[in-house]
This record gives C-alpha cells, sequence and structure tokens, in this order.
C-alpha cells in the first residue's frame, strides 16, 4: 500500500512527508523534488513569504540508497526559513477569519488561540504534498506516464486555448498547452490572457482583494486499468476528486466534460469505440480519460475551480468569540494569487493517486517487478481473448 503523511506548522521549524510503499528501484535525488518544490513557489500574484523568504529545498533523510529508492519509507525535511522571524505572541488571536478553518478549527479542537488552527490549516503545508507528487512522479516516468496543467482562468478572464482538449486522442494538443504553461507567469498557455490576468492581479492586490481561477490537471499514457469499478471507494474518478478537492482553497472538481455532459442527450455524451484494423481507439474523450472509475487508455482530464483566497485586506465581518462583539479580524498577510501554485499541488496530487492506482494493479515491492507485471497484462488487455486485427492499446514497452 502506497500512502504518505504530512506534518508540520507553516512557521513552524519544518514540514516533514513520509512516502510509505514506494517500490525499490524508482531513480529519486533531491534536485528532482526541488524542481517541483520551486514550480510550486512561482507564479504572479504569490506574496513576500514564498517570493522572498522561503526557497524551498528537500532534504531526503531516508528511504534512498545510490540514486534509487529501497523499499523503505522515504523520508523528507522541507526547512521554515520564515520559522527564524517569528515574534512572541502575548495575547491569543480571538476574531476568526470567514473562509480559513478558523472558527471550526478551534470549536472543534477546543483551541483558545486561532493561530494555532492557522499553523496547520494553512497552504503552506502544499509543499510537503508536491515533494510526495514529486516521487509519485518518478514512478510514473518509469511507466512514460506524464501529469501536467495549465490555467485557464484567473479571476473572470478565460484564456483562449483554441480547440477545447476534451476531444484530443493521444494528449499532443494537451502537452503542448501544458508546455507554454511552464514559461508563463501565471501557468496559461495563452499569452494576450496571461497579460489581462497579470493586470486582474495587480487591479486586486491595489483595491487589498484576492482572485481565484480555473485550472486543468491533465495525464496522458495511462494504461488502461487502473481503479476499479467493483467498489465505491476503488473508482479513481472518485479517489482524484477527493485528492484534488482537498487542497486549499479548491472548491470544484470536473472530469472530463462533465458539467457540459449534463445538458446533452445521452447519444451525444459517449466516446464510440473505433478499429482502425490494428488498433482500438476511441472517437472523442468526453468522460475524460475514466469509465466505471477505471482509466480506458484515454487522457485524464480534470478541470478544477479554486476560489479566491480568503485573507483579504478589506475587513470581513467577523465576531470576537471571547467578547462577542462585531470585530474585523486582523489582516493576514498572504498571497493575491496563488492559481499557479494551485496546479502545481493539483499535479502533485493527481501523480499521486495514479501512483497508488498503478502499485494497486502491477505490485508495489520493486519497480523491475512493477513493469514486468505491466507487460504481461499489456500483452492480454481484453480479458485473455485476442480481438481479431485488434493490437492492444497499452502493450507499448517503456
Ligand atoms: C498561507 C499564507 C502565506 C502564504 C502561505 C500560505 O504565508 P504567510 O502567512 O507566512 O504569509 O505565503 O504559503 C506559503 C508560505 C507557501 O509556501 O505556499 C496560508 O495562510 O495559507
Amino acid at each position: 500500500m502506497l500512502r504518505f503523511l504530512t506534518a508540520g506548522e507553516s512557521h513552524g521549524l519544518e514540514l516533514i512527508v513520509v512516502v510509505e510503499g514506494m517500490p525499490a528501484g524508482v531513480l529519486l535525488t533531491e534536485a528532482v523534488i526541488d524542481r517541483d518544490l520551486a514550480r510550486r513557489q512561482g507564479g504572479y500574484g504569490r506574496g513576500a513569504r514564498s517570493t522572498r523568504i522561503e526557497r524551498d529545498h528537500a532534504q531526503v533523510v531516508s528511504g534512498v540508497a545510490g540514486g534509487r529508492t529501497t523499499g523503505a519509507p522515504v523520508a523528507i525535511r522541507i526547512a521554515n526559513r520564515d520559522f527564524a522571524n517569528q515574534p512572541a505572541h502575548s495575547t491569543p488571536l480571538t476574531a476568526p477569519r470567514p473562509g480559513h478553518a478558523d472558527l471550526a478549527g478551534s470549536i472543534k479542537y477546543g483551541l483558545d488561540d486561532l493561530r494555532t488552527v492557522r499553523e496547520r490549516a494553512s497552504a503552506r503545508e502544499t509543499a510537503a504534498r508536491v515533494a510526495a507528487g514529486a516521487v509519485a512522479r518518478q514512478l510514473l516516468e518509469s511507466f512514460a506516464i506524464w501529469v501536467g496543467s495549465f490555467v485557464t482562468g484567473i479571476g473572470s478572464l478565460d484564456a483562449d486555448i483554441g480547440q477545447p482538449p476534451i476531444d484530443e486522442r493521444d494528449g499532443t494538443a494537451l502537452r503542448a498547452l501544458a508546455a507554454r504553461a511552464e514559461d508563463d507567469p501565471v501557468r496559461c498557455p495563452d499569452p494576450r490572457a496571461s497579460e489581462a490576468m497579470r493586470a486582474e492581479v495587480d487591479r486586486a492586490k491595489s483595491e487589498g482583494e484576492t482572485v481565484g481561477g480555473v485550472f486543468w490537471l491533465v495525464a496522458t499514457g495511462l494504461p488502461i486499468g487502473l481503479g476499479s469499478y467493483v467498489q465505491w471507494d476503488r473508482k479513481l474518478d472518485g479517489r482524484l476528486v477527493q485528492a484534488v478537492c482537498s487542497i486549499h482553497a479548491v472548491k470544484g472538481v470536473e472530469i472530463g466534460r462533465a458539467f457540459d455532459l449534463a445538458r446533452l442527450r445521452g447519444t451525444q455524451a459517449q466516446d464510440g469505440i473505433v478499429s482502425n484494423g490494428a488498433v482500438l481507439s476511441r472517437t472523442t474523450n468526453h468522460a475524460g480519460g475514466l469509465e466505471g472509475g477505471v482509466t480506458n487508455g484515454q487522457p485524464l482530464l480534470i478541470r478544477t475551480a479554486m476560489k479566491p483566497l480568503s485573507s483579504v485586506r478589506v475587513a470581513l465581518a467577523s465576531v470576537d468569540v471571547v467578547t462577542g462583539r462585531s470585530v474585523a479580524p486582523p489582516y493576514v498577510r498572504s498571497d493575491v494569487c496563488a492559481v499557479p501554485a494551485a496546479a502545481v499541488v493539483g499535479e502533485a496530487m493527481v501523480a499521486w493517486v495514479l501512483a497508488e492506482a498503478l502499485t494497486e494493479r502491477f505490485g508495489s515491492d520493486r519497480l523491475d517487478a512493477m513493469l514486468a507485471a505491466s507487460k504481461l497484462l499489456a500483452a492480454a488487455p481484453y480479458g485473455g481473448t485476442t480481438l481479431v486485427g485488434v493490437t492492444p492499446v497499452d502493450g507499448v514497452e517503456r
């Protein structure tokens, strides 16, 4: 079983992540993890903490020998540079901020100082998730599985990404969009929209506001058969949605064309199965790569909605929970826009769930045995029977 746990507070000494169940033999270096940590720290609209104070670095303290995983737990530390700057707080914070875990968290755990809730509920924790996701990505790369992201909306602005990638079968256009997004300050593949989005972030900042947005999470090279239809909690669509929706400020996750499909007739919402005599393929990818909670060999398409961050400079209505008086909670330093960063965190969560599903299908002790199992299963993907004139679509040697 593959799993990870994170620990650490936003301004505590460090973040810790323990990845357990990673097969032995997966290439892993600190540099590979640091690359994703740096991608997460970037993005237009980030505040002083991410841009000037922290420079996230993964210190791998166990589970790796000779540049490869050993099968033992991989423990990773990420220091919080801001720990050194923390003042002593003499009075507790008692005015909860709307939109945060402050109020519900303090009641749930009986905590008098709302800072205690804030410290663990902070999105700083996503640095640890990205480290775990980077480890997962290394496993996926051994199977030529690629996970990427791009932003298509900031505030009310939408990118023009041309032909929607929903009808794309081989993932080439998706990869091109993600490649264009990689060099863009808001991870948007449309340069004109990106400029307008940055202006919108600037406007929001000057008004003491924040902005949310929309991003896509995509994966290609997936073998058929990850996840399962036989039990509710094994369905991969449900597992992916949970993982992505657990990201701070994410409030909506759509698989494939879900909300568009809801408006169509049954005949319009399917992805026809066709054979050209050599391979089985699909006419479209409305389903976003999942049917019955199982990967169907098509690119995975997930669209995610992130609400504007709740830490705004403009005073919001609240109540001091000690005095019962109406008060505006004190402004807490934050980002104006973290949509590009959240997209990188989304990649990590998707990579993680896919890695879990990969180990469930092909075993989890050692990479070489997993690769052998995947080759064996790819040779007979149609339940052991060979369909006349049809080559297995996931039978590629990687
Ligand atoms: C966050 C608030 C800000 C963000 C932080 C998440 O931190 P601070 O309170 O120190 O200004 O910068 O994000 C990160 C530090 C990070 O690395 O992502 C929050 O309250 O969620």
